[in-house]
């Protein structure tokens, strides 16, 4: 298991729990964390167990409280060019997971905060969480992805008045514009992984490709989404547990899925 400094990972098959683990800055994210965060989302896959993982923030007042600001002002445009490929590289990496991520958002999502949830495939949010870009208080802009999929996830009106005035988004907020899927008055992570479990129920190669299917149709024009559609159903239609789910549901009984 690797040895992280700034994470907590923890293993409770079906679910992974990642914990950003700098709760004195409030989680804020070097790019320490951001490689850490990286690592391990590479050591979960080697995790078969495990079918979906759960982001969070450790401590009780932050999830991410966005890029760490106290390594900005020693920042060369060059550094600041590569701290910004790194995080967005990680929102990529989160996009083309083949593990539906789930962020489990416990208080402030600033700036990179409310970039890597936004990256995450939905948001869970407890009441006293708070999202924004707050960027332009500080003269630059969202780096970590927050001007393309703010925009993708909320529509264009209420992306740009979150974005150019920099407020914070109370969660109530959140969740009437859909950024947020549920408030969770109770215990954010265990209602995280009961989603996480009622996934782990369905098919394994069902539920990767039709994040595929989302994530990448996405980008592309109609035509070009129902073709990808097309040949991820084709791919999956020739799977065991097709069959399997098929004749379960016709012997009216729990399918038994092996992710083959
Ligand atoms: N970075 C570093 N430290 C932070 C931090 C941050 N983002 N946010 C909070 N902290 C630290 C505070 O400095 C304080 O440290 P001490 O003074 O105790 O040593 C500690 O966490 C507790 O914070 P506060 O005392 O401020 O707590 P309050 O409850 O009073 O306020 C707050 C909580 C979340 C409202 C406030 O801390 C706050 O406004 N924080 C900053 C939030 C923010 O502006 N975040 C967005 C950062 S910009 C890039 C690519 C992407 C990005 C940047 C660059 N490249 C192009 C390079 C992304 C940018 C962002 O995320």
């Amino acid at each position: 298991m690797g040895e992280y400094k700034n994470i907590i990972l923890e293993f409770d098959p079906p679910a992974a729990i990642l914990k950003v683990n700098r709760p004195r800055a409030l989680n804020a994210l070097n790019p320490e964390t951001i490689r850490e965060l990286s690592e391990a989302l590479d050591e979960i896959l080697n995790h078969k167990e495990i079918r979906g993982v759960i982001l969070t923030g450790e401590g009780e007042k932050a999830f991410i409280a966005g890029a760490d600001i106290s390594r900005m002002p020693d920042m060369s445009p060059q550094e600041a060019e590569r701290f910004a490929e790194e995080g967005q590289k990680l929102t990529l990496k989160m996009e083309e997971y083949p593990l539906p991520i789930i962020a489990a958002v416990n208080g402030y999502a600033l700036g990179g905060g409310t970039e890597l949830a936004l990256a995450c495939d939905f948001i869970y949010a407890s009441p006293k969480a708070v999202f924004g870009q707050p960027e332009v208080n500080l003269g630059i802009i969202p780096g970590f992805g927050g001007t393309q999929r703010l925009a993708r996830v909320v529509g264009v009106n209420q992306a740009m008045e979150i974005i150019l005035t920099g407020r914070h988004i109370p969660a109530e907020e959140a969740y009437r514009i859909g950024l947020v899927n549920k408030l969770v008055e109770g215990d954010l992570i265990e209602e995280a992984k009961k989603t996480i479990s009622e996934i782990a129920g369905r098919g394994p190669l069902a539920v990767m490709y039709a994040k595929k299917a989302v994530r990448r149709g996405l980008e592309l024009a109609i035509e070009a989404g129902l073709e990808l559609e097309r040949s991820l159903f084709g791919l999956v239609f020739a799977s065991e547990d097709r069959i399997e789910g098929v004749k379960a549901f016709l012997e009216k009984r729990k399918p038994e899925f092996k992710g083959k």
